[in-house]
């Protein structure tokens, strides 16, 4: 369904080949939005962007030349989805796999300022713009063997807060969408390293955890609030989950 509003309007979402972020692209689209689809894996963006008529930029996000090449492409922008991120390891602290904590920091902190710093010119031109960074329930909660991820959650949450203060009087609002647990094809079979049976088991007996496409829900009605309604955060957990330790399991 399209709105008159936004059917012009351009949004960019990075880590559109997968998860919350192919789900995003397509939640905009569906508003009318024409959906830049950024990511690194081509072929999948490719797919998308043909699908929901919008525009296909392969992009790594710890790159600087690459995130250049988004920004030359986009010089207009109305939504900004920065969505691209994830965990790897559970190792605790006095275990640390630093490169593991340095990737990220560099893809979940870095990665998302760089991208906003090179899009900032675009979504000032819009004239009216929102920022949408996903963060998760991760950047309110310590749990063991999270720190890593934790830590640049928390980074999240608070590099949005420091961009409100700084933008504050232009006309770009700044979200942060923060979801508890999601059921993806990709982001535990990451954080355990392409085991399956250990991604399998963070949802084991969780009734209904959250999909993407609630996810994609939450951030498209965040983007497309009247402009002087600004979320600044909204936290979406399945039912389920009370906190981090709080999860109903009926096995
Ligand atoms: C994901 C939430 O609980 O796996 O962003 O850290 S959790």
């Amino acid at each position: 369904m399209s709105d008159d509003s936004t059917q012009t309007r351009t949004a960019v979402v990075t880590g559109a080949s997968s998860g919350i972020g192919a789900a995003t692209a397509r939640a905009l689209a569906a508003q009318g939005f024409r959906v830049v689809c950024a990511a690194r894996r081509t072929d999948r963006i490719e797919e998308l962007a043909a699908e929901i008529g919008g525009l296909a930029v392969t992009c790594d996000i710890t790159d600087q030349d690459s995130v250049d090449t988004l920004a030359a492409a986009v010089p207009v922008c109305h939504v900004l989805v920065n969505n691209a991120g994830g965990a790897v390891g559970v190792d605790r602290v006095d275990s640390a796999d630093l490169d593991g904590w340095r990737w990220m920091y560099d893809v979940n902190v870095l990665g998302l300022v760089r991208v906003t710093r090179a899009l900032l010119p675009a979504l000032r031109a819009s004239g009216d713009a929102v920022i949408v960074n996903v963060g998760s329930t991760a950047g309110r909660w310590a749990y063991e063997g999270g720190g890593g991820y934790t830590a640049a959650k928390h980074g999240v949450k608070v590099v949005s807060e420091t961009l409100r203060l700084e933008l504050n009087g232009e006309p770009i609002r700044i979200s942060e969408v923060a979801p508890g647990m999601v059921r993806t094809d990709e982001f535990s079979l990451v954080r355990f390293g392409g085991d399956q049976e250990k991604a399998d088991a963070v949802y084991a007996g969780v009734e209904a955890p959250l999909l993407a496409e609630d996810v994609a829900d939450a951030i498209s009605w965040v983007a497309t609030r009247p402009s002087h309604v600004d979320i600044d955060e909204l936290v979406i957990k399945p039912r389920a989950q009370a906190a981090a330790h709080k999860v109903h399991r009926t096995s």
